[in-house]
């Protein structure tokens, strides 16, 4: 028993007295590690007799969980020690301005397409989307294209190895097939505008297999040539910021329109140099048309009854045009320099500035 306490006053004097972590674990190991002073006595238990045994294995048990709990409430002790010292040396001066963020730009192709939505959009559009996968039908037929038109050929147009109905399906060669879908699914009015990607099997310096359209819809029961040339002028002349940008319809062919026209802006190339809105040069911007009544006939849309114009364009075109980007490809090249350099910030729409406090 003596032995007992005394090891309790040995022990509990030099937990005291421990003023570091590693102390109080040299302490620990000694007292109740494989070769600690407890461990060694209830080793020494199976050498009593029965009676002794029993008092001294339940002295021995207490005096363990003396010595454990005096350890543990110690550690805690020099834990907040260690915790008061750091608070007290370290200090944070909230008052310094934050990391500067790396902040990224609004791509062209999502500015030009964000300005020209806007622009529609005022005029009463609403954007309508579709499936860049598209039957056959939705691509060529309903649009009054033949099917010995060079579009259908295969190096005109990327097919799908997959049929719908029976219909062979192609990536979407413009995003004329949502105006289709959107005829066949809405009774007219229909005053639409349909953003997306297109895909042609054309690769060079001035094409891309994959680019950016934007195209218009409007149909009504005495939609007219007035309301297209009206309309297209507007939009031309805001898109450019321009009041007096000369704006010229030269007669043209689509299967889909008729009588159809492409569309002209009043530029200069004198000197080699394009500037928008001055000299006696034109330069095509737009395609559009009355739609052809047999488009509104597969749709089935009452041509006696309901007529209309449709337009479209090339983002990509309309942005090298806008912001002077004069090589296509890099539009997908995704080089951050680039992006730095021709890219937006946020809100920053022309057409929206000056309104709702922006
Ligand atoms: C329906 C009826 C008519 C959409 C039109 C054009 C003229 C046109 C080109 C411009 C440059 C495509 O990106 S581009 O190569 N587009 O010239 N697009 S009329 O006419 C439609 C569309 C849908 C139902």
């Amino acid at each position: 028993m003596d032995t007992i306490n005394n090891l309790k006053s040995e022990l509990g004097g030099k937990i005291a007295n421990a003023d570091s972590m590693d102390d109080l674990e040299q302490i620990r190991i000694s007292a109740l590690g494989k070769k600690g002073q407890i461990t060694a006595l209830m080793k020494n238990l199976s050498a009593l007799d029965p009676e002794k045994r029993k008092a001294a294995g339940k002295e021995l048990n207490i005096l363990k969980q003396v010595i454990s709990s005096l350890l543990d409430s110690k550690k805690n002790d020099l834990e907040n020690i260690s915790l008061e010292s750091r608070l007290a040396e370290e200090n944070i001066d909230i008052t310094l301005p934050i990391r500067p963020e790396e902040i990224g730009t609004i791509h062209p192709i999502s500015q030009t397409t964000d300005e020209l939505i806007s622009i529609f959009g005022e005029m009463g559009f609403v954007v309508a989307e579709g499936p860049s996968i598209e039957e056959d039908w939705y691509n060529f037929t309903a649009l009054n294209i033949p099917v010995d038109h060079p579009a259908r050929q295969e190096h005109d147009t990327f097919y799908i190895n997959a049929k719908k109905d029976d219909q062979r399906m192609v990536l979407r060669t413009h995003t004329s097939p949502v105006q289709i879908r959107t005829m066949q699914s809405q009774k007219p009015p229909i005053r639409i505008i349909v953003p997306g990607r297109t895909y042609r099997c054309d690769h060079d310096a001035t094409h891309s297999p994959m680019f950016h359209q934007i195209e218009g819809l409007v149909i009504d029961k005495t939609t007219h040539m007035g309301h297209l040339k009206g309309c297209l002028i507007e939009a031309c002349r805001t898109f450019f910021g321009m009041d007096e940008l000369p704006v010229r319809f030269r007669p043209s062919y689509f299967p889909f329109t008729e009588p159809s026209a492409e569309v002209d802006i009043g530029c200069s190339f004198k000197g080699g140099t394009l500037k928008i809105g001055e000299g006696q040069d034109w330069l095509e911007v737009l395609g559009s048309g009355m739609v052809n009544p047999n488009v509104l006939e597969n749709c089935g849309i009452d041509s006696n009854e309901y007529q209309g114009f449709a337009f479209g364009m090339g983002i990509e075109r309309m942005a090298m045009l806008k912001y002077g980007i004069p090589d296509l490809r890099t539009f997908y090249e995704s080089d951050l320099r680039w992006l730095k350099h021709y890219g937006f910030q946020p809100l920053d729409i022309p057409s929206l500035v000056g309104r709702a406090g922006l």
